[in-house]
């Protein structure tokens, strides 16, 4: 199987934790427009969605699924999301499509995180890929020394030319080379640094179930 085979097996597999009558919350990226995708095709058993991105926003609309504003949702029962990384205890390195605030800020409000995801996506350690962190442009200089001091490299994300510009107008640091062996404690640490708007280490929430896509079928980590 593809990549994108793998990635449309788990999004099809996903449905079944959309809860019927219910908000769902969406997630960003290739994985979740494969998801976005099936629910259009019952997105007459859901009350609306709630998304974790302007692109995913408008992938919903565009399928006449009703997008609400975070703020009008007090719960959801369900957030489904890919990943960068995961382990198999659920943390996660998100963020590598820039909505890693709004991914996490709309998981928070959800009982369950479901993430999909095809089968490179599990690793023992986190940090192979590197980690996205959101700051406040004005400190991206002061906030890339001190994640350095963590032992990693950190490198302003580009695009055409210039910082990439997050949906919150904020910049990315991607932490190249950084072991993360204790996720938990990382999460915390990174929050502390002023500066930073959210780092995307997914630990203290983590996935609590993953549908991962493997040449064997859909393997359910929970
Ligand atoms: C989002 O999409 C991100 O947090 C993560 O960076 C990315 C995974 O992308 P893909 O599904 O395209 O591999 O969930």
């Amino acid at each position: 199987m593809t990549q994108d085979e793998l990635k449309l097996v788990v999004a099809q597999a996903a449905i079944a934790y959309v809860v019927e009558g219910e908000i769902v919350g969406v997630g960003t990226g290739s994985t979740a427009n494969f998801f976005i995708d099936e629910l259009a095709k019952i997105k007459h058993k859901v009350k609306a969605a709630v998304a974790s991105s302007e692109v995913t926003a408008a992938r919903l609309r565009s399928h006449g699924i009703t997008v609400l504003d975070l703020n009008e949702v007090t719960s959801m029962p369900v957030y489904i999301d890919g990943a960068d990384e995961i382990t198999p205890q659920g943390a996660m390195i998100k963020g590598g499509g820039a909505a890693l605030t709004r991914e996490k800020i709309v998981a928070s409000v959800a009982e369950k995180f479901v993430c999909i995801a095809d089968g490179s996506k599990l690793v023992d350690v986190l940090g192979k890929f590197p980690l996205p962190v959101e700051v406040i442009p004005m400190s991206h200089a002061v906030v890339a020394r001190k994640l350095n001091a963590l032992g990693g490299e950190a490198r302003l994300r580009m695009k055409d030319g210039e910082p990439l510009l997050t949906d919150n107008g904020n910049m990315i640091l991607d932490v190249h080379g950084m072991q993360i062996l204790d996720p938990l404690t990382m999460e915390a640490e990174i929050n502390n640094i002023v500066g930073v708007v959210t780092v995307g280490l997914f630990a203290r929430q983590g996935a609590n179930v993953c549908l991962l896509g493997t040449a064997e079928g859909v393997k359910t980590l929970q």
